[in-house]
């Protein structure tokens, strides 16, 4: 590449990173020392581990990979190992303290910048297009969401804020049809795309129809007052039971007010708002509102295909709205908002086929199980996505209101077990064509 080109890079590798780090030190800096040794949910780790796991993981790539350099400290690799130690153990392990770790961050990230002014990007496939540096921003930024869904669970008085996201600008109709046909799904281009949003390939699906936004609280109230949590035949076997031994009765963080629902949003109180998108639903919950509602959940195919696929061209673009990169007008990501955005605040981020809301807001469960593409192959390590792979995890999309822009793209896929809601998780549905619909 040339010399021009390659600077441009390492210049916008600099700056992601340097960016993304901004983002762990105020997750981290809000709270005192005590609150980032402490576990706040069993199923998260104290915010100290995520910070040094981030700070290891830079230093495994980068700094040893990447640079072929000393170690900084390879006595730390199997405390932040995230296979060796389950979340539970966590915080009784003798972690790095705060100011070891900031101190640890601190070293790996000189390291890493030195070396990025001497690097080429030719040398070896891991460094193309910048692809490790990006993939460890990326790494970065989704324990930077995890850290906020952490915050989310911690009890206590509020240390995070943001201004409230927009309101709505548009109206948007209920549901759009999506024509059949063929599309292509996935991504061979993509320059920091994961190795599981590859490679690209064309997918031929009939034609569903596709809500134009994500559920509301509106909706979802309507299915909680219908007594749908009481009601088995809404839910799957599994899901019945997942209902029955967690005692669901609602979406995580709704609280019981008079009358009605409160939600306690990064320790602050607030009434429910009718026209935001639901958020803290497990894959169980959503797949019964579905089924409540006369409807499905979509294929992650399908989400792919609303999203992407524009009928002017027969091209899948990169996002929704183009092949630009997000924009504050575009998509409700980065954190720049603490809550998801009321439908129709994004008319910019509208997709070809008129669907709103597809990136940001809130992750969209899918039906899918997280399986690999035709042709895939697991780059540059088996545990990124390979060891996940089977019927246990469901697939979400589009990223939330705490998912940065470099971690969410038209490709990008997400999985979680489906009893997980401490995630930004919510959804939208879909049905198929009926019969005569089509004219
Ligand atoms: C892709 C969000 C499921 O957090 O478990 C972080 C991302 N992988 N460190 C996760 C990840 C390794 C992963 N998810
Ligand atoms: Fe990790």
């Amino acid at each position: 590449p040339d010399r021009g080109a390659e600077d441009n890079l390492r210049r916008r590798i600099a700056a992601e990173l340097i960016r993304t780090r901004e983002r762990s030190a105020l997750l981290t800096d809000v709270v005192d020392d005590d609150d980032l040794m402490r576990q706040h949910s069993t199923i998260m780790s104290p915010l100290v581990w995520d910070l040094a796991h981030v700070g290891n993981q830079e230093e495994l790539w980068l700094v040893r990979d990447v640079g072929r350099r000393e170690p900084v400290r390879r006595d730390i690799d199997e405390l932040y190992d995230a296979f060796k130690q389950p979340r539970k153990d966590r915080p009784a392990l003798p972690l790095l303290r705060p100011g070891e770790a900031r101190a640890y961050l601190g070293t790996v990230r000189n390291k890493v910048l030195d070396l990025l002014d001497q690097v080429r990007f030719d040398e070896r496939r891991l460094l193309a297009n910048g692809f490790a540096f990006g993939m460890i921003v990326q790494h970065e930024q989704q324990h930077d969401e995890t850290m906020l869904a952490t915050h989310q669970l911690r009890q206590g008085p509020p240390v995070l804020a943001a201004p409230p996201p927009p309101e709505p600008a548009v109206a948007v109709p209920g549901e759009v049809l999506v024509p059949g046909g063929p599309f292509v799904l996935g991504t061979s281009t993509e320059p920091w795309a994961l190795d599981n949003e590859r490679p690209a390939h064309e997918v031929d699906l009939p034609p569903f129809v596709i809500d134009a936004a994500p559920v509301t609280n509106e909706r979802y109230l309507a299915f909680v007052a219908d007594g749908g949590y009481d009601e088995p035949r809404w839910w799957s076997e599994a899901g019945w039971q997942h209902r029955c031994a967690a005692g669901l009765r609602a979406p995580m963080h709704w609280e019981p007010d008079g009358s009605g629902w409160a939600c306690r949003r990064f320790g602050r109180y607030a009434p429910l708002r009718p026209d935001e998108p639901v958020v803290h639903v497990c894959f169980y919950e959503a797949e019964a509102f579905a089924a409540w509602a006369g409807r499905r959940l979509p294929t992650e195919a399908e989400w792919e295909k609303a999203a992407r696929w524009d009928p002017a061209s027969g091209r899948s673009r990169r996002y929704p709205w183009g092949d630009e990169d997000p924009t504050p007008d575009r998509a409700n990501l980065g954190q720049r908002h603490l809550a998801p955005a009321p439908v129709g605040a994004y008319p910019a981020g509208a997709s070809a086929l008129g669907v709103h809301q597809l990136i940001g807001d809130v992750w969209e469960w899918t039906s899918s199980t997280f399986h690999g593409y035709p042709g895939f192959v697991a780059f540059p390590y088996r545990e990124y996505s390979e060891v996940f792979f089977g019927d246990g995890y469901r697939v979400l999309r589009g990223g939330s209101f705490g998912t940065d822009r470099s971690a969410c793209r038209g490709t990008f896929r997400n999985w979680d077990l489906p009893i997980r809601r401490q995630i930004f998780s919510g959804f939208r549905c879909a049905r198929d064509v009926r019969p005569g619909e089509l004219g």
